[in-house]
C-alpha cells in the first residue's frame, strides 16, 4: 500500500552502478555530488529513484537491482539506456553541449544536431518511466541538466503532480546560453515545472535574463529573493536553494579512530611539510592544470617553501570514453612530472598524485591531514568538496582557499580565502598566505566556516526546496500585488517515439 505524497527522484544515474567483471555483475553504490547529497534525504522518506544504472551485462540489471532492494533506502527504477542514447544522450548532448555551454566554456562545445533527437528520446523514456510509478499524489523531483526537458513530456501526457527541478550545475548568463540551438524549447520546457531550483541567486538571475529574452510575454515578479510566474493557468517558483551536505555524518565519520589511524600513516608519509589538499573529479571545468601552474610558479618564486610543502592531488576518474577528458588526464599527468621533474629530490616528492575512486575512510583520512584545501574550480554550481573538508576538520586548523567561480563560494566567503583561478599569481599567493597563517587565525576562519556548512546542510536545502514543492503554489510576497503572466510562445516539445 503506497503513502500518499510519495516522493518520486528522478536523475541521470541511480544512486548505484552496474560493474562488469570478470566474475559477472555487481552493483556498486555511485560516487559523485549529487548521490551523496540525496542519499541521507530519501533514507528518511519512502520513494522511488529512477535513473540509468550504467553499463548493462548480459541483461543483468533486473536482477541486481531486485537485489538491492531488500538493502536500499528506496524502490529503484532502472532506465536502460541503449549504446547510441549513452553516446549520443549522455556523452553527447549533455557531456559535449550542456556540460561545458553552462560552465562559461563554450570553446569545449560540440553542437551536434544529431545530439538533439537522443536529448529528446531519453527525456522521453525517463518521463514514460514516472508516468508508470507516479500516482495522483506523487511529488516528482527532476535532478540536473541531463533531464531538462521530463517536465514538459510529463504534461504532455496529462500529469498534474506537482513537478520540481533543481540545476546542480550554474545556469549561464544570456550572452553564453544564447548561442544554445534549442535554447527557446529547453527555457519553455523548464516552465512546465512547478518549481525550479538554482544553486546560487547568480543562476537564478541568469535564468529569469534569458526566459524575459526568449520568451517575450514573460513576466516575472521578485517575492523576497525569489521570483515567481504564472505559466498557462499554474504558478511557479524560480529560487536558489545552495545544496549542502550531511554535516553531522562528515563530522563524526572524519573522527572516527579508523579514519584517524589512517590519518597518522599517511601523516607519517609527509613528516615536517604542510600538506595542501587537492580533490576533484577529472574534469577541465576544476580547474585542475591551472591549479597545478600557481603551485609550479609557488615553487618557482619562493624556493624557502621547497621541502615544507607538499600537494597531494586526488583525481577520480570521470567521463573517460569522451575525448576531451582523456587530453585532460594527459595533461594533468605531464604537468605533475614535469614539476616534480624540475623540483623534487630524493627526500622530497613536491606532488603526490592519486587517480582512481577512493574509499571513503581514505578520503576522510586525507580531508583530516590536509593544512590547505586548494580547491579552485573554473566554475561549478556548489563544489561540495569544499564543505565535506570543513566538516572533517573537527580540530579547525586547516585552510580553504576556494574559487570565487564555485558556487560555495557565496556562502563561505567568510572564513575561506576566495582566488581567481585563472591568475595564477593570485592563487600562489593565496597558498602562501595560507601556509604562514596563524594557529589563531586560521581557527577563527575554520569556526565560521563550519558554523555556516552546519546550518546550511543537506538537509536543510532538502526541506527549503520542499516546503515549495510540497504546497499547491508558491505564495506572493505579503502586500504584494503583482500579476505574473507566461504565454507559450514557443512549439512545444515534438512527441518522439521511444524504442
Ligand atoms: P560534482 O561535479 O561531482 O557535482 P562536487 O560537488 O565537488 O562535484 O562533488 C564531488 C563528490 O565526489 C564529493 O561528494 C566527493 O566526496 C566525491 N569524491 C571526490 N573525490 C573522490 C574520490 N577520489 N573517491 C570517491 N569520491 C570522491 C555536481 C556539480 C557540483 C555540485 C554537486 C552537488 O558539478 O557543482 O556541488 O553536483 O549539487
Amino acid at each position: 500500500m503506497r503513502t500518499p505524497g510519495e516522493l518520486i527522484l528522478v536523475s541521470n544515474r541511480l544512486p548505484a552502478t552496474v560493474e562488469c567483471g570478470p566474475e559477472g555483475a555487481t552493483l556498486k553504490p555511485s560516487s559523485g555530488g549529487l548521490v551523496t547529497a540525496l542519499r541521507p534525504v530519501l533514507q528518511s522518506r519512502n520513494g522511488h529513484w529512477i535513473g540509468w544504472p550504467g553499463e548493462d551485462c548480459l541483461g543483468e540489471i533486473e536482477r541486481l537491482v531486485a537485489r538491492e532492494q531488500s538493502t536500499a533506502a528506496c524502490h529503484l527504477v532502472p532506465v536502460s539506456l541503449t549504446p547510441e542514447e549513452q553516446k549520443g544522450f549522455y556523452a553527447g548532448f549533455s557531456n559535449e553541449i550542456i556540460w561545458p555551454l553552462f560552465h562559461d566554456l563554450q570553446s569545449r562545445c560540440n553542437f551536434d544536431p544529431a545530439y538533439w533527437k537522443f536529448y529528446l528520446t531519453v527525456n522521453r523514456k525517463f518521463a514514460d518511466a514516472v508516468a508508470k510509478v507516479a500516482d495522483r499524489d506523487s511529488i516528482i523531483w527532476v535532478h540536473d541538466y541531463h533531464l531538462m526537458l521530463v517536465g514538459g513530456f510529463l504534461r504532455e501526457m496529462g500529469l498534474k503532480n506537482r513537478l520540481g527541478f533543481f540545476l546542480h550545475i550554474p545556469f549561464p548568463p544570456l550572452d553564453i546560453f544564447e548561442k544554445l540551438p534549442w535554447r527557446s524549447e529547453i527555457l519553455r520546457a523548464l516552465f512546465d515545472f512547478d518549481v525550479v531550483g538554482f544553486q546560487t541567486l547568480r543562476d537564478q538571475r541568469n535564468f529569469a535574463g534569458c526566459a524575459r529574452r526568449f520568451l517575450p510575454n514573460v513576466e516575472l515578479h521578485r517575492s523576497h529573493e525569489q521570483m515567481i510566474a504564472e505559466v498557462d493557468g499554474r504558478t511557479m517558483l524560480i529560487g536558489s536553494f545552495p545544496i549542502g551536505i550531511d554535516f553531522k555524518e562528515f563530522s563524526d565519520a572524519a573522527g572516527k579512530p579508523q579514519v584517524a589511524a589512517h590519518a597518522a600513516e599517511i601523516r607519517r608519509n609527509v613528516v615536517g611539510r604542510q600538506i595542501v589538499l587537492g580533490v576533484d573529479r577529472l574534469d577541465y571545468t576544476k580547474g585542475i592544470p591551472e591549479r597545478l601552474k600557481a603551485f609550479q610558479h609557488l615553487l618557482a618564486t619562493q624556493k624557502e617553501m621547497h621541502r615544507q610543502i607538499t600537494l597531494v592531488q586526488i583525481v577520480v576518474p570521470s567521463r573517460e570514453t569522451i575525448p576531451k577528458y582523456q587530453e585532460l588526464k594527459t595533461e594533468i599527468e605531464m604537468l605533475i612530472s614535469q614539476i616534480n621533474g624540475d623540483y623534487g629530490d630524493s627526500g622530497w616528492v613536491p606532488i603526490h598524485y592519486i587517480h582512481r575512486n577512493m574509499e571513503r575512510t581514505d578520503l576522510l583520512a586525507h580531508y583530516r591531514i590536509a593544512d590547505i584545501a586548494l580547491i579552485t574550480p573554473l566554475e561549478d554550481g556548489m563544489n561540495l568538496v569544499a564543505k565535506e573538508f570543513c566538516a572533517a576538520q573537527a580540530g579547525d586548523q586547516g585552510v580553504l582557499i576556494l574559487s570565487e567561480f564555485a558556487g560555495a563560494a557565496n556562502q563561505l566567503r567568510n572564513g575561506a580565502i576566495l582566488v581567481n583561478p585563472y591568475d595564477i599569481e593570485n592563487v600562489a599567493d593565496a597558498l602562501q598566505m595560507a601556509f604562514r597563517m596563524t594557529d589563531k587565525e586560521r581557527r577563527r576562519r575554520m569556526r565560521k566556516l563550519r558554523r555556516k556548512v552546519r546550518n546550511e546542510d543537506v538537509f536543510r536545502w532538502c526541506a527549503d526546496f520542499f516546503s515549495h514543492l510540497e504546497v499547491p503554489g508558491p505564495q506572493p510576497a505579503a502586500g504584494s500585488t503583482m500579476k505574473t503572466k507566461v504565454t507559450t510562445l514557443v512549439p512545444r516539445i515534438a512527441p518522439v517515439k521511444t524504442g
